[in-house]
């Protein structure tokens, strides 16, 4: 697909949609899902927020530096900005990606108006919200974790919800501020999924997102996990921090069920779907303290090729349910919570 969409491009869009594949295995082939009028758009918005994420992400540059260029990071997006780019942040493809921003940029300028709006005002809010969360007390609190998890994935349902409307292709109630809770958990649901099992991961390069109101309860500190013989504090907290992010799934099937566009609902579906799947992978996993916690090649195609309808996406929400409800371990200290968490969506669905 994204072969086939390259042969029309001048040269600059045909380097973001290459980098686009380099820099996400994942959004790429859910990018292409979208009818033009949203495809560029969304890959441009996929890239900056990409951007972004390298300069937070890189650890191995001090917190000052990393700071200030989140919180400039939309100012790069003005017409003025033009030409800028910068080295140092990343490695690979994403470094790669700002080293030459102003491709970007300029494929940036390209857009109607209304779509580089949505983007710069996400991007600043995003900014914002990474430079005050860029030292180890972000996530104290399950507040404090609900407030990462919304600058960081919140925002950018948000941005995408408004996206939809501006095509025309979602009516614009979609996008009414009284239903920015729903997007905002689309994003919630899949940025704690990710925190969940990149445990290791995260861990290994200094970065802690489980929030210690939950950790707290079972060690004194959030490394112990990684631990073999702390195994059943470890798969306690980790049961707890599955069924907090079950709370989100209500909103997302409400967020869902008002999609009307066949190419949006696709696009949207497949990382909730695989989001709530991966969530019942790791349901008592002993694997996620151990390494990367995947879905198997053949589960992923089948969830991708059904993601197509309401209808679907509530029969598989429905299978993940039953399927973890039927892990579940009597003496789990979360256990009757999990399985009120589980019966509500096994209803809805
Ligand atoms: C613009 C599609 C559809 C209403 C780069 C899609 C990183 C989980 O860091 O790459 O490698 O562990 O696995 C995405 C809601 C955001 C939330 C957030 C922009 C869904 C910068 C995805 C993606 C809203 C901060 C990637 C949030 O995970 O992470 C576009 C509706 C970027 C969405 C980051 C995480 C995304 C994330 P890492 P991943
Ligand atoms: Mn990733
Ligand atoms: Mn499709
Ligand atoms: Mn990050
Ligand atoms: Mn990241
Ligand atoms: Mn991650």
């Amino acid at each position: 697909a994204i072969a086939a969409a390259l042969g029309g491009m001048d040269d600059r869009w045909r380097w973001c949609y290459g980098i686009l594949g380099q820099v996400s295995r994942s959004f790429a082939l859910v990018i292409m899902e979208l009818e033009a009028e949203l495809r560029d758009p969304v890959a441009i918005f996929y890239l900056v927020l990409r951007a972004l994420d390298t300069v937070e992400d890189d650890t191995a540059v001090e917190a000052v530096v990393r700071r200030a260029l989140c919180i400039d990071f939309h100012n790069k997006l003005a017409p003025e900005a033009g030409g800028w780019t910068t080295d140092g942040f990343g490695k690979g493809a994403e470094k790669e990606l700002l080293e030459r921003f102003d491709t970007v940029h300029s494929c940036f300028s390209d857009l109607k108006p209304e779509y580089q709006r949505v983007i710069a005002d996400i991007t600043r809010e995003m900014g914002f919200g990474m430079a005050e969360h860029m030292d180890d007390t972000a996530c104290v609190t399950i507040a404090d974790y609900d407030r990462y998890c919304h600058y960081v994935a919140g925002l950018v349902g948000l941005g995408l919800t408004r996206m939809f409307a501006v095509s025309g292709l979602e009516s614009p109630a979609l996008a009414d501020p009284r239903r920015d809770h729903l997007a905002n958990s689309m994003g919630l649901f899949l940025q704690k999924t990710n925190i969940i099992r990149d445990y290791l991961e995260d861990l290994t390069d200094g970065r802690t997102f489980w929030p210690e109101e939950i950790w707290s309860v079972y060690a004194d500190r959030l490394g112990a996990f990684a631990a073999p013989e702390q195994r059943k504090a470890a798969l306690s907290c980790l049961n707890a921090m599955v069924t907090d992010a079950l709370r989100h799934v209500p909103d997302c099937l409400e967020y869902m069920s008002a999609i009307r566009s066949p190419t949006v609902f696709h696009f949207v579906a497949i990382p909730q779907v695989m989001a709530m799947a991966t969530l019942a992978e790791v349901y008592a996993n002993p694997g996620v303290f151990a390494g990367v916690v995947k879905l198997r090649r053949g589960k992923t195609a089948v969830l991708i090729a059904r993601a197509t309808s309401v209808e679907s996406v509530h029969a598989l929400f429905f299978g993940s349910a039953v399927g973890m409800r039927a892990a579940l371990a009597p003496a789990d200290p979360s256990v009757e919570e999990t399985r009120s968490a589980l019966e509500r969506i096994i209803r809805r669905s």
